[in-house]
C-alpha cells in the first residue's frame, strides 16, 4: 500500500491521514505489485481521452474548460507516491506526534466557537462534537493546512499512472463532477498531493457522495465552511457506521490473568464477560455488567494501555484503517484533552480536562470516561503488537 503519512514533521507539515485508508484500502498486494509498472502511452492522448469520457458522463465542457490548466501531469507526485517508504511506529510514538501542536487545547476551543451547529449535527446525526473535532484536528488543524497541491493536478497525474489508475480516475470525474454541481471552483481546489480535499481531508468520491451544505449557502465546501464540514462529518461518520448514544473507545485496566487471546479487535464479548474476567475501568471502578458488545485492544501488549473497543470504533478504522491513527483519534474524541505528561506517566493523576460546553454537561464522556491515565503508562511489553502503522514523509 501506499500510504503518505508524514513522519516526524508532521505538526509542521500537516499529515494528510486520510490518504492512508484509501490506498490501504486499494488492494495493497495489487497496488504493491503496480509499483514499478510503465507508463507506455503518452500523457496528452490519454487526456483527449479522458475529457471525452467525462463529456459522455454529462460533465459539462465549461466545466472541462476549468479543470483544464490543472488537467496536467506532474512526475512530482509520481515521484512522492512511488517513493514512499514505511517505518514502523508504535501506538505512543504515534500518537504523540498526533496530538502535539496544541491540538486537543484547539479542539477545545473550536467545539466552543462552533457549538451552535456542533448542538445541530449532534441531533441531526447523533456524532458527539468531540469526535468529529478529533478528527477535524488531526486531518487539518482544523483548516490551517489542508494540503498544497492542486487536487484536479494530483488526480490527473495518478489516474493516468499505471499503479491505481482506475482508482484515481474514479476520483477525478468526482472532483469535475464537484466543480459541475458548484461546490467547488476549479482554482480553490488546493490538497494533498493524492488529492483529498477540505478540512478533514476527504478524497472526492466520499466527497460527492457524502458532503451536505450546512450553511445553507447551496455549495458544499469543506475547504471554507466550518458548518459544511461539521454536517458532513456527521453525516459520513453515520454512514461509516456510527450509533448514536453508544460508546467508542474506553480505557481500561486488565487484570494479569486475562485469557490474552481474547484481548484481539476480532474478538468481542459481552461486556458483562470481560467483568467477569476482572476487566474494570481505568480508575478501577467496575464497568457496566451488560451486554454491550466490546474487544479489549492492547496496542503495545499486554503491559501497556488497555482499551475497550467498542462498535463504534469501526467507524473510525473506516476512516482510517490504521489501528494506532485510529485509537488516537478515538481516545482524543474520548478524553477532550489529555495531558500528554500522563501518557507517561504511572503516576495516576487527573488528565481529563474536557472543554466548557456551556449549558452542557460538564462531561464529555458519560459512563466511558477516560478517568485517569495511568494505565497509559509505557512499560516494557512482553507481548508488543507488531507496529503496523507507519509514516512517510512529506
Ligand atoms: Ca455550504
Amino acid at each position: 500500500m501506499a500510504g503518505p503519512m508524514r513522519t516526524v514533521t508532521m505538526q509542521a507539515t500537516r499529515p494528510t491521514w486520510a490518504v492512508l485508508v484509501v490506498l490501504l484500502l486499494a488492494t495493497p498486494t495489487a497496488a504493491f505489485a503496480q509499483a514499478n509498472c510503465r507508463n507506455s502511452a503518452p500523457f496528452e492522448p490519454w487526456l483527449a481521452d479522458f475529457k471525452k469520457e467525462a463529456a459522455a458522463k454529462g460533465i459539462s465542457q465549461s466545466t472541462i474548460a476549468a479543470a483544464s490548466p490543472y488537467l496536467v501531469l506532474d512526475q512530482r507526485i509520481i515521484n512522492i507516491d512511488r517513493g514512499q517508504r514505511f517505518f514502523a511506529q508504535n501506538f505512543l510514538e504515534i500518537s504523540d506526534k498526533m496530538l502535539a501542536g496544541g491540538r486537543l487545547p484547539n479542539g477545545a476551543a473550536q467545539m466552543k466557537k462552533h457549538q451552535a451547529i456542533f448542538a445541530r449535527e449532534e441531533k441531526d446525526f447523533g456524532v458527539p462534537p468531540s469526535v468529529i473535532t478529533a478528527f477535524w484536528g488531526l486531518e487539518s488543524d482544523f483548516g490551517a493546512g489542508q494540503g498544497k497541491d492542486h487536487a484536479i493536478k494530483s488526480l490527473a497525474t495518478l489516474a493516468y499512472d499505471c499503479r491505481r489508475s482506475e482508482m484515481f480516475r474514479g476520483h477525478l470525474f468526482d472532483a469535475l463532477r464537484l466543480i459541475e454541481r458548484g461546490d467547488l471552483r476549479a482554482d480553490e481546489m488546493i490538497g494533498s498531493w493524492a488529492g483529498e480535499l477540505g478540512q478533514t481531508q476527504m478524497m472526492p468520491s466520499e466527497y460527492m457522495a457524502q458532503a451536505i451544505d450546512y450553511d445553507g449557502d447551496g455549495k458544499r465546501n469543506l475547504i471554507k465552511s466550518a458548518a459544511d464540514v461539521i454536517g458532513s462529518s456527521g453525516k459520513y461518520l453515520v454512514h461509516l457506521g456510527w450509533k448514536r448514544g453508544e460508546p467508542w473507545l474506553q480505557e481500561v485496566r486488565v487484570p494479569g490473568n486475562l485469557p490474552w487471546k481474547e484481548a484481539d479487535l476480532s474478538v468481542q464479548h459481552p461486556r458483562s464477560t470481560w467483568v467477569a474476567w476482572g476487566v474494570t475501568r481505568a480508575d478501577g471502578k467496575p464497568l457496566p455488567n451488560d451486554n454491550m458488545p466490546a474487544s479489549v485492544v492492547l496496542p503495545l501488549g499486554r503491559f501497556g494501555p488497555s482499551f475497550l473497543a467498542y462498535d463504534n470504533f469501526q467507524a473510525y478504522l473506516k476512516w482510517n484503517q490504521s489501528l494506532n491513527y485510529s485509537l488516537t483519534a478515538a481516545y482524543a474524541s474520548m478524553a477532550c484533552s489529555v495531558s500528554r505528561a500522563a501518557l507517561r506517566s504511572a503516576t495516576p493523576r487527573s488528565s481529563s480536562v474536557c472543554p466548557p460546553m456551556a449549558g452542557r454537561r460538564r462531561s464529555c464522556s458519560r459512563d466511558y470516561a477516560p478517568g485517569d491515565s495511568s494505565g497509559l503508562a509505557v512499560r516494557a511489553s512482553a507481548r508488543a503488537r507488531p507496529a503496523e502503522d507507519a509514516t512517510l514523509p512529506d
